[in-house]
């Protein structure tokens, strides 16, 4: 197996596809949406365009749906729901479709959605993807970050160094053996310097701080736990997992 990382949607090769894509948007899309499948949601369909989720969305019932729109970090209006994983309780989302849109997480799902596997991965459930890939071995695996608006995301780039760290050691092969670019390498040095202080790296991230300004401060504590749920949010066709 050989893990790429890359830090955002659009440093992506264009023209490939790895045979495992997973996209990584811990602050907070994929934390949403792992908290909303372990809840016993029916499903998380993502969208890039909040029109489009809100055409499609309307095709559902009611009572067994519900929406999520955020942009800069806020609840859009009209919408059930923002992107807090805490708001996703399972007395709310169980049986219930989850229709969501975010600024980068979802356009990061969308980025790899025609890989043949594809995976949504966060802290909270690092090790039910670590375990996914040990058992399936899947030759190459591209670990994407969502980043913000293009940018590199600290919070994105640890978690793929969990990643990426856990398959390293599980398997006991050379580094070099796992790691397909530098970006792997790098991300798992982050990882091994912050992995006992995750929140304390929160504080210091760009996106960290706007989500602390918006009083989200319980957020990054949730965000930053390691390995609390035990769900493989899977693609089971484009755009829906
Ligand atoms: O960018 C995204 O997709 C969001 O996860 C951002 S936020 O954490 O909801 O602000």
């Amino acid at each position: 197996m050989k893990i790429f990382v890359y830090h955002t949607p659009e440093l992506t090769p264009t023209g490939e596809i790895p045979e495992c894509a997973i996209a990584v948007d811990v602050l907070r899309a994929t934390s949403t949406i792992a908290t909303v499948l372990a809840a016993g949601g029916e499903a998380v369909q993502v969208f890039s365009d909040l029109n489009e989720l809100t055409e499609v969305s309307e095709q559902w019932p009611a009572q067994k749906r519900l929406r999520a729109g955020e942009r800069g970090g806020g609840k859009v209006a009209g919408f059930e729901l923002g992107n807090s994983p805490l708001d996703c309780t399972p007395e709310l989302v169980e049986g219930r479709r989850l229709f969501i849109s975010t600024t980068n997480g979802t356009r990061a799902l969308k980025r790899i959605e025609d890989a043949p596997i594809v995976l949504a991965a966060a802290l909270i459930n690092r090790s039910a993807v670590v375990n996914f890939l040990l058992d399936k071995q899947p030759q190459s695996v591209w670990i994407v970050g969502s980043g913000w608006e293009g940018s590199f995301s600290l919070e994105d780039t640890v978690c793929a160094g969990a990643i990426a760290h856990s398959v390293w050691r599980k398997t006991g092969l050379p580094l070099d053996e796992i790691a397909g670019n530098d970006e792997v390498t790098s991300a798992i040095a982050l990882y091994e310097q912050w992995e006992d202080n995750l929140i304390g790296l929160f504080h210091q991230a760009s996106h960290g701080k706007r989500l602390l300004r918006l009083e989200c401060a319980e957020d990054l504590k949730y965000c930053a736990q390691t390995d609390i749920l035990d769900v493989l949010p899977l693609q089971r066709q484009p755009g829906i997992l």
